[in-house]
């Protein structure tokens, strides 16, 4: 895996680079099974669970503020891309369009083809996670999750859904596809939280 693409960080960078990564220049697409291809128009968002159920469409989104966040990115699978360009809205003003039940602690994300992931809503609810819908200031190609995917970028990257369409929110924790396969419940690149499972 070393050589061409994927390089040890230099020595001023490295303090950016968690434990057991490799920096990587391309954007490695990482997905298990088939690529959805949604269009804006039709695309859906559903809340339900321990939240009031409601349906977003892709102009309730874009009605909200869009923001600019250059982030870092960290594959379970050892690479790491620094600085990431992404066009978003914030996890934090979506929320303000959803009526949760108090009992809620957990959130499951839910996506087109499938997928889902698990979070607790301290990992959720957070600043600087975002829904993005550009990277490197064009549309977020299919591969990457577009039209839409979740950002979450204090975690390990199979965290922050490609193509989401849902919150599923929980009063307990549940696993998500990979969670179920092995892959620790919460996933902090920075003590390695690889593995573990439920
Ligand atoms: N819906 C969906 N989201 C997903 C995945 C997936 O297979 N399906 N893979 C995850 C994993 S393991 C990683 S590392 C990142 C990869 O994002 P990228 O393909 O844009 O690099 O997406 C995550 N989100
Ligand atoms: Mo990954």
């Amino acid at each position: 895996m070393l050589g061409k693409f994927f390089n040890k960080p230099d020595p001023e960078l490295s303090d950016r680079v968690p434990p057991g990564q490799y920096l990587t220049k391309g954007f490695p697409v990482l997905t298990y099974g088939e690529t959805p291809q949604i269009n804006p128009e039709e695309w859906q968002f559903k809340v339900w669970g321990m939240a009031t159920p409601k349906t977003f469409t892709w102009s309730d989104f874009m009605s909200l503020p869009h923001h600019e966040f250059t982030k870092d990115f960290h594959c379970v699978t050892r690479w790491s891309k620094l600085d990431v360009q992404w066009t978003g809205i914030k996890v934090s003003d979506f929320m303000k369009l959803v009526e949760l039940d108090p009992k809620a602690t957990h959130v499951l994300q839910h996506c087109y083809g499938g997928y889902t992931t698990n979070l607790d809503l301290e990992d959720f609810w957070r600043e600087d996670n975002f829904f993005a819908f550009e990277l490197f200031g064009e549309p977020l190609p299919s591969e990457h999750g577009g039209p839409m995917r979740l950002v979450v970028p204090h975690l390990y990257a199979w965290k922050s859904s490609k193509w989401i369409n849902g919150l599923e929110f929980l009063a307990t924790d549940q696993p998500g596809f990979w969670e179920r396969n092995g892959y620790h419940r919460r996933g902090d690149p920075w003590t390695e939280e690889r593995y573990g499972g439920f």
